[in-house]
């Protein structure tokens, strides 16, 4: 039994480390080196390239390296009896908690105009708007969302979350399904992405889907770049329908250099960092999973490949 690991982002040897060094006596190897590929049970991955999976003749679990899995499940070479996990950390959901309230806050207090106005030399006071007259809806409460949406409604904003089965989180107005939608949207100026990319959920920010929304929304997408359709939004910042977006993930990463996104004044581009694994945190969760794999044990935070999340 042995762990491979799959990245593209030249940091296979950190993971490597940081695993070993938590359990020494386990075989860890890094994709592209010469090891026997017979051995591997288990795969790390993280955006690992196609058609790697299927070199490992005795895999039973891929694991994502991060909460995401839609990279897995859209590889063609995706072994079809293995089993999909993903991480669910503590420390994930507070880093993306914490990311989420800054833009949030940045967006009612005008710092990003503010910032273009810097670069311009405008002295230009906007009014602002305060947290208890914002309402900040949340599209996807799992693991992510729902503590999103409790550290929200805990700062004092009014928060709202949509999901795909109804929900009952204290303090927070939930709606659900398909016909939830326009009632959640109506209630909502600030709009969060927290979904998973899945094929009901890709592209679905779309043209259809702004002239729902209420006029002015600020949308946060902090989840794939493949849930919006990029040029539906800069059509819809136009019509006045979004004011503007804070994008931390893009179609395409990183985001290419001629994108329209770059130099439009109502959009905030952060590069894929809205919260990162923790290497020491995750490494031992990674670790868990394979010590339960090798002994037959549950595996913990499983993927349902027909859910796509
Ligand atoms: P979870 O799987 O825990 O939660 C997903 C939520 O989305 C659930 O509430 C689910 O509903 C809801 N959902 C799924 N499909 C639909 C649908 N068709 N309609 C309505 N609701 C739907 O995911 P996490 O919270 O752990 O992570 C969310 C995503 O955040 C990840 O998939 C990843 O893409 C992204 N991410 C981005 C990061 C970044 O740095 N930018 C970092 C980490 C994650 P239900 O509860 O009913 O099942
Ligand atoms: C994740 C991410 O899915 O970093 O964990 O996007």
């Amino acid at each position: 039994m042995a762990i491979v690991i799959i990245r593209q982002d030249g940091k296979s040897e950190e993971w490597k480390s940081a695993i070993q060094e938590l359990a020494p006596d386990t075989n860890v190897y890094v994709h592209g080196d010469d090891f026997p590929k017979e051995e591997v049970s288990m795969a790390l991955v993280w955006k690992h390239p196609e058609n790697s999976l299927n070199q490992y003749p005795e895999l039973k679990l891929v694991s994502s390296m991060g909460a995401g899995v839609d990279f897995i499940l859209e590889d063609p070479g995706l072994p079809e009896q293995v089993a999909i996990s993903r991480v669910v950390d503590p420390l994930l959901a507070e880093d993306m908690s914490e990311f989420v309230l800054a833009l949030v806050l940045g967006h009612i207090k005008n710092l990003n105009t503010y910032h273009g106005d810097h670069r311009r030399r405008w002295w230009q006071p906007i009014a602002y708007t305060r947290i208890k007259d914002t309402s900040v809806g949340i599209m996807g409460l799992g693991q992510l969302g729902a503590k999103v949406a409790l550290d929200l409604k805990g700062a004092g904003f009014q928060v709202s979350g949509w999901s795909r089965s109804s929900k009952d989180i204290p303090g927070i107005t939930t709606y659900a399904g398909q016909e939830g939608l326009s009632d959640f949207l109506n209630d909502t100026n600030v709009l969060v992405c927290l979904l998973p990319l899945t094929p009901e959920t890709e592209g679905m920010l779309d043209e259809k889907f702004f002239e729902k929304v209420e006029e002015g929304t600020y949308l946060i997408n902090v989840a794939r770049g493949g849930h919006l359709v990029e040029n539906d939004l800069l059509m819809a910042i136009e019509n006045g329908k979004i004011s503007g977006a804070s994008l931390d993930v893009f179609q395409q990463e990183p985001l290419g250099v001629n994108h329209p996104f770059w130099e439009h004044d109502n959009i905030l581009i952060t590069p894929h960092v809205a919260s990162v694994s923790d290497m020491d945190s995750v490494a031992s969760l990674l670790l868990e999973n394979y010590r339960r794999l090798t002994d037959g044990d549950a595996l913990r935070f499983e993927v349902s490949r027909s859910r796509g999340y």
